[in-house]
Protein backbone atom coordinates (compact mmCIF):
# COMPACT_ATOMS: atom_id res chain seq x y z
CA UNK A 1 0.00 0.00 0.00
CA UNK A 2 1.07 3.87 -0.07
CA UNK A 3 3.48 4.45 2.94
CA UNK A 4 5.03 7.58 2.31
CA UNK A 5 2.63 11.02 2.49
CA UNK A 6 1.21 13.56 3.68
CA UNK A 7 0.87 12.40 7.52
CA UNK A 8 5.09 12.84 7.54
CA UNK A 9 6.43 16.20 8.82
CA UNK A 10 9.52 15.39 6.22
CA UNK A 11 7.17 14.62 3.29
CA UNK A 12 5.27 17.84 3.55
CA UNK A 13 8.89 19.64 4.15
CA UNK A 14 10.08 17.81 0.57
CA UNK A 15 7.22 18.72 -1.10
CA UNK A 16 7.10 22.59 -0.64
CA UNK A 17 10.46 22.12 -1.59
CA UNK A 18 9.93 20.09 -4.97
CA UNK A 19 7.07 22.51 -5.88
CA UNK A 20 4.38 20.42 -6.57
CA UNK A 21 3.41 16.65 -6.40
CA UNK A 22 3.94 15.89 -9.99
CA UNK A 23 6.97 17.90 -9.46
CA UNK A 24 8.16 15.77 -6.72
CA UNK A 25 7.22 12.28 -9.01
CA UNK A 26 9.42 14.09 -11.60
CA UNK A 27 12.51 14.47 -9.65
CA UNK A 28 14.57 11.46 -8.81
CA UNK A 29 16.52 12.88 -5.80
CA UNK A 30 13.25 13.74 -4.42
CA UNK A 31 11.14 10.79 -5.28
CA UNK A 32 14.21 8.54 -3.67
CA UNK A 33 13.99 10.48 -0.82
CA UNK A 34 10.38 10.42 -0.05
CA UNK A 35 10.30 6.72 -0.58
CA UNK A 36 12.94 5.96 1.98
CA UNK A 37 11.02 8.03 4.60
CA UNK A 38 9.27 5.72 6.14
CA UNK A 39 11.94 3.34 6.13
CA UNK A 40 13.82 5.40 8.22
CA UNK A 41 11.21 5.76 11.18
CA UNK A 42 10.03 2.19 11.27
CA UNK A 43 11.02 -1.34 10.19
CA UNK A 44 9.56 -1.94 7.07
CA UNK A 45 10.38 -5.16 5.22
CA UNK A 46 9.74 -3.03 1.56
CA UNK A 47 9.76 -0.01 0.18
CA UNK A 48 7.07 0.97 -2.62
CA UNK A 49 8.29 3.11 -5.06
CA UNK A 50 6.75 7.21 -5.12
CA UNK A 51 5.19 7.87 -7.92
CA UNK A 52 1.34 7.91 -8.97
CA UNK A 53 -0.71 5.42 -11.00
CA UNK A 54 -1.78 8.56 -13.44
CA UNK A 55 1.49 9.69 -14.71
CA UNK A 56 0.49 5.99 -17.60
CA UNK A 57 -2.23 8.62 -18.76
CA UNK A 58 -0.10 12.55 -17.91
CA UNK A 59 2.54 10.01 -20.56
CA UNK A 60 0.06 8.81 -22.86
CA UNK A 61 -0.46 12.93 -23.89
CA UNK A 62 -3.58 13.42 -21.21
CA UNK A 63 -3.54 16.14 -19.72
CA UNK A 64 -3.40 16.42 -15.67
CA UNK A 65 -2.75 18.17 -12.61
CA UNK A 66 -3.29 17.53 -8.82
CA UNK A 67 -5.04 20.86 -7.49
CA UNK A 68 -5.20 21.90 -3.64
CA UNK A 69 -7.66 19.80 -1.74
CA UNK A 70 -9.49 18.27 -4.76
CA UNK A 71 -6.95 15.85 -6.38
CA UNK A 72 -6.23 14.42 -9.56
CA UNK A 73 -7.99 16.57 -12.53
CA UNK A 74 -7.48 14.87 -16.25
CA UNK A 75 -9.11 16.44 -19.45
CA UNK A 76 -11.46 14.14 -19.96
CA UNK A 77 -10.98 11.41 -23.10
CA UNK A 78 -14.76 10.41 -23.80
CA UNK A 79 -14.43 10.15 -27.39
CA UNK A 80 -13.41 7.83 -29.91
CA UNK A 81 -11.11 11.19 -31.43
CA UNK A 82 -9.79 11.80 -27.83
CA UNK A 83 -8.74 8.34 -27.22
CA UNK A 84 -7.11 7.83 -30.77
CA UNK A 85 -5.17 10.95 -29.57
CA UNK A 86 -3.29 9.29 -27.15
CA UNK A 87 -0.07 7.69 -28.05
CA UNK A 88 2.72 5.41 -26.44
CA UNK A 89 5.58 7.55 -28.88
CA UNK A 90 6.61 9.64 -26.06
CA UNK A 91 5.87 6.79 -23.23
CA UNK A 92 9.17 5.96 -21.97
CA UNK A 93 10.81 9.48 -22.35
CA UNK A 94 8.42 10.83 -20.17
CA UNK A 95 8.85 8.39 -17.73
CA UNK A 96 12.10 7.87 -17.76
CA UNK A 97 12.93 10.22 -14.49
CA UNK A 98 10.76 7.39 -12.75
CA UNK A 99 13.27 4.79 -14.46
CA UNK A 100 15.93 6.57 -12.62
CA UNK A 101 14.39 6.90 -9.19
CA UNK A 102 13.75 2.98 -9.46
CA UNK A 103 17.51 3.07 -10.23
CA UNK A 104 19.01 4.73 -7.52
CA UNK A 105 16.40 3.30 -5.04
CA UNK A 106 17.98 -0.20 -5.92
CA UNK A 107 21.30 0.55 -5.09
CA UNK A 108 20.44 2.95 -2.33
CA UNK A 109 18.06 0.50 0.05
CA UNK A 110 19.27 -2.28 2.03
CA UNK A 111 19.68 -5.79 0.24
CA UNK A 112 17.50 -7.32 2.84
CA UNK A 113 14.23 -4.57 1.94
CA UNK A 114 12.30 -5.34 -1.11
CA UNK A 115 11.89 -2.77 -3.53
CA UNK A 116 8.19 -2.40 -5.10
CA UNK A 117 7.48 -0.92 -8.38
CA UNK A 118 3.82 -0.27 -9.13
CA UNK A 119 1.35 0.66 -11.39
CA UNK A 120 -2.86 1.30 -11.63
CA UNK A 121 -4.19 -1.92 -13.34
CA UNK A 122 -6.53 -0.87 -16.74
CA UNK A 123 -9.62 -0.12 -15.56
CA UNK A 124 -9.11 1.98 -12.21
CA UNK A 125 -6.64 4.32 -14.38
CA UNK A 126 -9.54 4.25 -17.11
CA UNK A 127 -11.81 5.37 -14.63
CA UNK A 128 -9.65 8.85 -13.95
CA UNK A 129 -9.14 9.14 -17.81
CA UNK A 130 -13.00 8.66 -18.62
CA UNK A 131 -13.84 10.60 -16.12
CA UNK A 132 -11.49 13.33 -15.50
CA UNK A 133 -11.45 12.56 -11.91
CA UNK A 134 -11.77 10.85 -8.46
CA UNK A 135 -15.45 9.17 -8.30
CA UNK A 136 -17.21 6.47 -5.53
CA UNK A 137 -19.13 5.21 -8.00
CA UNK A 138 -17.34 5.54 -11.14
CA UNK A 139 -20.38 6.10 -13.15
CA UNK A 140 -19.82 8.04 -16.19
CA UNK A 141 -16.42 5.21 -16.44
CA UNK A 142 -19.03 2.21 -16.26
CA UNK A 143 -21.41 3.86 -18.83
CA UNK A 144 -19.27 4.49 -20.83
CA UNK A 145 -18.01 1.00 -21.11
CA UNK A 146 -21.50 -0.15 -21.88
CA UNK A 147 -22.32 2.71 -24.67
CA UNK A 148 -18.71 2.41 -26.57
CA UNK A 149 -17.65 -1.38 -25.77
CA UNK A 150 -15.38 -1.37 -28.49
CA UNK A 151 -14.04 2.05 -27.80
CA UNK A 152 -13.46 1.82 -24.69
CA UNK A 153 -11.91 -1.60 -24.91
CA UNK A 154 -9.35 0.07 -27.26
CA UNK A 155 -8.81 2.47 -24.22
CA UNK A 156 -7.93 -0.89 -22.10
CA UNK A 157 -5.97 -2.31 -25.15
CA UNK A 158 -3.70 0.78 -24.90
CA UNK A 159 -3.42 0.67 -21.19
CA UNK A 160 -2.47 -3.12 -21.60
CA UNK A 161 0.13 -2.32 -23.42
CA UNK A 162 1.39 0.92 -22.35
CA UNK A 163 1.45 -0.57 -18.53
CA UNK A 164 2.88 -3.82 -19.24
CA UNK A 165 6.57 -1.66 -21.06
CA UNK A 166 6.36 0.31 -18.17
CA UNK A 167 6.72 -2.29 -15.14
CA UNK A 168 9.06 -4.18 -17.72
CA UNK A 169 11.22 -1.40 -17.30
CA UNK A 170 10.89 -0.52 -13.61
CA UNK A 171 11.99 -4.19 -13.52
CA UNK A 172 14.89 -3.78 -15.46
CA UNK A 173 15.85 -1.13 -13.12
CA UNK A 174 15.91 -3.26 -10.25
CA UNK A 175 12.30 -3.36 -9.06
CA UNK A 176 12.16 -7.21 -7.62
CA UNK A 177 8.04 -6.74 -7.00
CA UNK A 178 5.36 -5.71 -8.92
CA UNK A 179 1.86 -4.27 -7.36
CA UNK A 180 -1.24 -3.61 -9.91
CA UNK A 181 -3.53 -1.35 -7.80
CA UNK A 182 -7.09 -1.98 -9.10
CA UNK A 183 -8.57 0.59 -6.51
CA UNK A 184 -12.18 0.59 -8.28
CA UNK A 185 -12.15 -3.27 -9.40
CA UNK A 186 -15.34 -3.67 -6.72
CA UNK A 187 -17.83 -1.57 -8.50
CA UNK A 188 -17.72 -3.71 -11.51
CA UNK A 189 -20.49 -6.47 -12.35
CA UNK A 190 -20.03 -9.84 -13.01
CA UNK A 191 -19.27 -9.84 -16.70
CA UNK A 192 -17.81 -6.42 -16.66
CA UNK A 193 -15.26 -7.60 -13.72
CA UNK A 194 -14.40 -10.21 -16.00
CA UNK A 195 -13.85 -8.01 -19.39
CA UNK A 196 -12.28 -4.98 -17.53
CA UNK A 197 -10.57 -6.15 -14.34
CA UNK A 198 -9.56 -9.93 -14.75
CA UNK A 199 -8.70 -10.14 -18.72
CA UNK A 200 -6.29 -6.80 -18.91
CA UNK A 201 -4.22 -7.62 -15.47
CA UNK A 202 -4.09 -11.42 -17.26
CA UNK A 203 -2.46 -9.90 -20.40
CA UNK A 204 -0.45 -7.64 -18.36
CA UNK A 205 1.17 -10.19 -16.30
CA UNK A 206 1.47 -12.57 -19.56
CA UNK A 207 3.65 -10.01 -20.92
CA UNK A 208 5.88 -9.27 -17.85
CA UNK A 209 6.44 -12.97 -17.46
CA UNK A 210 7.32 -13.56 -21.27
CA UNK A 211 10.26 -11.32 -20.01
CA UNK A 212 10.44 -12.13 -16.37
CA UNK A 213 8.65 -15.65 -15.35
CA UNK A 214 9.82 -15.51 -11.75
CA UNK A 215 8.86 -11.89 -10.41
CA UNK A 216 6.12 -11.68 -7.51
CA UNK A 217 3.23 -9.73 -9.02
CA UNK A 218 0.37 -9.05 -6.04
CA UNK A 219 -2.59 -7.76 -7.16
CA UNK A 220 -5.14 -5.52 -5.64
CA UNK A 221 -8.60 -6.11 -7.08
CA UNK A 222 -10.26 -3.60 -4.07
CA UNK A 223 -13.92 -4.58 -3.56
CA UNK A 224 -13.74 -7.96 -5.43
CA UNK A 225 -14.84 -10.04 -2.23
CA UNK A 226 -16.33 -13.28 -3.27
CA UNK A 227 -14.46 -12.79 -6.69
CA UNK A 228 -10.84 -12.92 -5.20
CA UNK A 229 -10.21 -16.53 -5.96
CA UNK A 230 -11.60 -16.48 -9.61
CA UNK A 231 -9.47 -13.76 -10.05
CA UNK A 232 -6.17 -15.10 -8.42
CA UNK A 233 -6.89 -18.49 -10.54
CA UNK A 234 -7.42 -16.29 -13.85
CA UNK A 235 -4.82 -13.79 -13.51
CA UNK A 236 -2.15 -15.72 -12.42
CA UNK A 237 -0.91 -13.35 -9.73
CA UNK A 238 1.64 -14.57 -7.29
CA UNK A 239 -0.04 -12.96 -4.38
CA UNK A 240 -3.21 -10.66 -3.46
CA UNK A 241 -3.70 -7.51 -1.28
CA UNK A 242 -6.83 -7.72 0.57
CA UNK A 243 -9.03 -4.55 1.48
CA UNK A 244 -10.43 -3.70 4.94
CA UNK A 245 -13.76 -5.77 4.14
CA UNK A 246 -12.88 -9.49 3.63
CA UNK A 247 -13.61 -11.36 6.75
CA UNK A 248 -10.00 -12.92 7.93
CA UNK A 249 -11.54 -16.57 8.66
CA UNK A 250 -12.67 -16.51 5.25
CA UNK A 251 -9.52 -15.59 3.71
CA UNK A 252 -7.86 -17.91 5.55
CA UNK A 253 -9.63 -20.90 4.39
CA UNK A 254 -10.81 -19.65 0.61
CA UNK A 255 -7.31 -17.13 -0.12
CA UNK A 256 -4.76 -18.17 1.32
CA UNK A 257 -4.74 -21.46 0.25
CA UNK A 258 -4.36 -20.34 -3.43
CA UNK A 259 -1.45 -17.64 -2.75
CA UNK A 260 0.10 -15.47 -0.19
CA UNK A 261 -2.04 -12.18 1.34
CA UNK A 262 -1.15 -9.09 2.22
CA UNK A 263 -3.80 -7.09 3.95
CA UNK A 264 -5.82 -5.51 5.94
CA UNK A 265 -5.47 -3.31 8.71
CA UNK A 266 -8.17 -0.70 8.13
CA UNK A 267 -6.27 2.60 7.93
CA UNK A 268 -8.95 4.69 10.73
CA UNK A 269 -7.74 2.28 12.97
CA UNK A 270 -3.71 3.79 12.11
CA UNK A 271 -5.51 7.19 12.54
CA UNK A 272 -7.66 5.91 15.66
CA UNK A 273 -4.80 4.18 17.87
CA UNK A 274 -5.10 2.82 21.08
CA UNK A 275 -6.53 -0.65 22.55
CA UNK A 276 -9.25 -0.58 19.46
CA UNK A 277 -6.11 -0.72 16.77
CA UNK A 278 -3.54 -3.17 18.69
CA UNK A 279 -6.84 -5.64 19.24
CA UNK A 280 -7.26 -5.73 15.83
CA UNK A 281 -3.78 -5.97 14.47
CA UNK A 282 -3.25 -9.18 16.73
CA UNK A 283 -6.32 -10.52 15.62
CA UNK A 284 -5.02 -10.24 11.82
CA UNK A 285 -1.64 -12.03 12.82
CA UNK A 286 -3.37 -14.76 14.78
CA UNK A 287 -5.75 -15.40 12.04
CA UNK A 288 -3.07 -15.08 8.94
CA UNK A 289 0.02 -15.29 10.15
CA UNK A 290 -0.13 -19.31 10.26
CA UNK A 291 0.01 -19.23 6.34
CA UNK A 292 1.62 -17.12 3.53
CA UNK A 293 1.17 -13.53 5.16
CA UNK A 294 2.82 -9.80 4.53
CA UNK A 295 1.15 -7.76 7.22
CA UNK A 296 0.13 -4.74 5.69
CA UNK A 297 -3.01 -1.90 5.54
CA UNK A 298 -6.22 -2.90 3.62
CA UNK A 299 -6.19 0.62 1.91
CA UNK A 300 -3.60 3.44 1.73
CA UNK A 301 -2.59 5.68 4.66
CA UNK A 302 -4.65 8.70 5.25
CA UNK A 303 -2.69 11.97 6.17
CA UNK A 304 -4.32 12.65 9.64
CA UNK A 305 -2.37 9.68 11.03
CA UNK A 306 -0.33 9.73 13.57
CA UNK A 307 3.29 8.37 12.92
CA UNK A 308 3.71 7.03 16.31
CA UNK A 309 0.42 4.53 15.35
CA UNK A 310 2.57 2.75 12.46
CA UNK A 311 5.27 2.77 15.10
CA UNK A 312 3.17 1.13 17.64
CA UNK A 313 1.77 -1.48 14.77
CA UNK A 314 5.21 -2.22 13.68
CA UNK A 315 6.46 -3.12 17.31
CA UNK A 316 3.80 -5.55 17.74
CA UNK A 317 4.23 -6.99 14.57
CA UNK A 318 7.75 -7.67 15.27
CA UNK A 319 6.80 -8.75 19.08
CA UNK A 320 4.41 -11.30 17.78
CA UNK A 321 7.38 -12.75 15.35
CA UNK A 322 10.03 -13.52 17.91
CA UNK A 323 6.74 -15.38 19.75
O1 LIG B 1 1.14 15.20 -1.66
C1 LIG B 1 -0.01 14.94 -2.05
O2 LIG B 1 -0.97 15.69 -1.82
C2 LIG B 1 -0.24 13.75 -2.89
C3 LIG B 1 -0.93 12.60 -2.25
C4 LIG B 1 -0.55 11.38 -3.08
C5 LIG B 1 0.49 10.46 -2.82
C6 LIG B 1 1.40 10.45 -1.63
C7 LIG B 1 -1.10 11.02 -4.35
C8 LIG B 1 -2.15 11.77 -5.10
N1 LIG B 1 -0.44 9.91 -4.83
C9 LIG B 1 0.54 9.53 -3.93
C10 LIG B 1 1.53 8.45 -4.11
C11 LIG B 1 1.04 7.12 -4.50
N2 LIG B 1 -0.16 6.84 -5.12
C12 LIG B 1 1.76 5.89 -4.37
C13 LIG B 1 3.24 5.83 -3.96
C14 LIG B 1 3.69 5.05 -2.83
C15 LIG B 1 3.75 5.72 -1.46
O3 LIG B 1 3.20 6.77 -1.26
O4 LIG B 1 4.39 5.14 -0.58
C16 LIG B 1 0.92 4.86 -4.82
C17 LIG B 1 1.18 3.39 -4.81
C18 LIG B 1 -0.26 5.49 -5.31
C19 LIG B 1 -1.35 4.75 -5.96
C20 LIG B 1 -2.62 5.46 -6.30
N3 LIG B 1 -2.82 6.75 -6.71
C21 LIG B 1 -3.88 4.79 -6.35
C22 LIG B 1 -4.07 3.29 -6.12
C23 LIG B 1 -3.98 2.87 -4.71
C24 LIG B 1 -5.00 3.43 -3.75
O5 LIG B 1 -4.57 3.94 -2.71
O6 LIG B 1 -6.21 3.33 -4.02
C25 LIG B 1 -4.85 5.73 -6.74
C26 LIG B 1 -6.33 5.50 -6.92
C27 LIG B 1 -4.17 6.97 -6.98
C28 LIG B 1 -4.78 8.23 -7.49
C29 LIG B 1 -4.51 9.34 -6.58
N4 LIG B 1 -3.27 9.93 -6.46
C30 LIG B 1 -3.32 10.93 -5.52
C31 LIG B 1 -4.66 10.99 -5.02
C32 LIG B 1 -5.17 11.98 -4.00
C33 LIG B 1 -5.38 9.96 -5.65
C34 LIG B 1 -6.83 9.55 -5.37
C35 LIG B 1 -7.79 10.37 -6.11
C36 LIG B 1 -9.25 10.05 -5.82
O7 LIG B 1 -9.80 10.65 -4.88
O8 LIG B 1 -9.84 9.23 -6.51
Amino acid sequence: MRQAGRYLPEYMERRKTAGSFLDLCFSPEFAVEVTLQPLRRYQMDAAILFSDILLIPQALGQHLEFRQGEGPVLTPVDTADKINMLSMDGLHEHLAPVYETVKRLHHEIPETTALIGFAGAPWTVATYMVGGHGSSDQAVTRQFAYQEEEVFQSLIDLLVKATSEYLIKQIQQGAEVIQLFDTWAGNLPEDEFQKWAVEPVRKIILNIRAQYPKIPIIGFPRGAGSRYPDYIRATGVTAVSIDTTMPLEWVRDNIQTLCPVQGNLDPLLLVAGGEKMENRVREILDCLSEGPFIFNLGHGIVPQTPPENVARVSEIIREYQKK
